[in-house]
């Protein structure tokens, strides 16, 4: 069974975590495959945006916590996060494109954090967060020390990481860490339907947005104020935006070619 499922439609390169009976769990085969998928998004054009989301119940349990020799006389988890995940969420943030996640169910550890390395978040009412790390006494990795207090702020985001506790898709919402939580049964439909709408979308725009919404983090207004100049005069020789004009102009609808 192949470990990820990847499909492209009408612009939006679908991922799909496929290791079910492991809630999805980070093996390297899985991880080769989202990095192969990344790849594609990075270059070519026809990708438009990205849909993440896990097989069965669960989206990602984290790492794989089967596959490690608990018995060598040292370990070193920071070759796997130097190797794996610290390239990922990399890549996920200086991709000029948006990745929508789809949390379908259980979101552990890493699993829990490379889902908020995504741009937007919906997730199933009956999924939950779990900063799973503490429990099995290590520390939040996958950016996770990094967007949590961005987040949901310093004091919720030392909570969630020390205890370990389950947070609820709704709550995850109201504290901000997610876009929204929808019914179950709906969040295929409504994680497709955003997916889609962001891939017909302004694309250039989309890419230059995510940079100016991630660089605020590390800015002060006069150096954010000067970026959005930068950008704007960037996009502002765009196709798309003169299309944008020219449709708001002739009151009908925009035909954005990423462009
Ligand atoms: C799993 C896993 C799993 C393998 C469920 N591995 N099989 C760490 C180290 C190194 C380098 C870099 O980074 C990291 C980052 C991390 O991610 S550390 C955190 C790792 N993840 C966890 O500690 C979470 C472990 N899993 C759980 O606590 C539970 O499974 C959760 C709360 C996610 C779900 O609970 P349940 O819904 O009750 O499901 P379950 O526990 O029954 O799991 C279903 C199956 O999936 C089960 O297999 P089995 O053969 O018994 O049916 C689990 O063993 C397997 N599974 N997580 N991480």
């Amino acid at each position: 069974m192949e470990p990820v499922l990847v499909s492209l439609d009408a612009g939006v390169l679908r991922i799909t975590l496929n290791r079910p009976e492991k809630l999805n769990a980070f093996n390297p085969a899985l991880h080769q495959g989202i990095a192969a998928a990344m790849t594609r998004a990075e270059t070519e054009g026809a990708i438009r945006c990205l849909l993440v989301s896990g097989a069965g119940r669960g989206f990602c349990a984290g790492q794989d916590l089967t596959e490690r020799d608990m018995k060598a006389a040292t370990i070193d988890l920071g070759g796997g996060l130097e190797t794996w995940y610290n390239p990922l969420v990399k890549r996920m943030r200086a991709l000029p494109k948006p990745i929508v996640c789809a949390v379908n169910g259980v979101a552990a550890g890493a699993g829990a954090n490379f889902a908020l390395a995504c741009d937007i978040v919906l997730a199933a009412r009956s999924a939950s967060f779990i900063q799973a790390f503490v429990k099995i006494g290590l520390v939040p990795d996958c950016g996770g020390s990094y967007f949590l207090p961005r987040l949901a702020g310093t004091q919720r985001a030392m909570a969630l990481a020390m205890t370990g506790d389950r947070l609820s898709a709704e709550d995850a919402e109201r504290w901000g860490l997610i876009w929204k939580c929808v019914d179950d049964a709906q969040l295929g439909k409504e994680a497709e339907k955003l997916a889609r709408r962001l891939a017909r979308g302004p694309t250039r725009s989309l890419g230059l947005i995510k940079q100016a919404m991630y660089s605020s983090a590390n800015n002060d207004l006069s150096a954010q104020l000067d970026l959005e100049r930068n950008l704007q005069r960037e996009i502002g020789n765009s196709e798309d935006y003169r299309e944008g004009v020219a449709a708001f102009l002739e009151k009908r609808k925009p035909e954005f070619k990423g462009q």
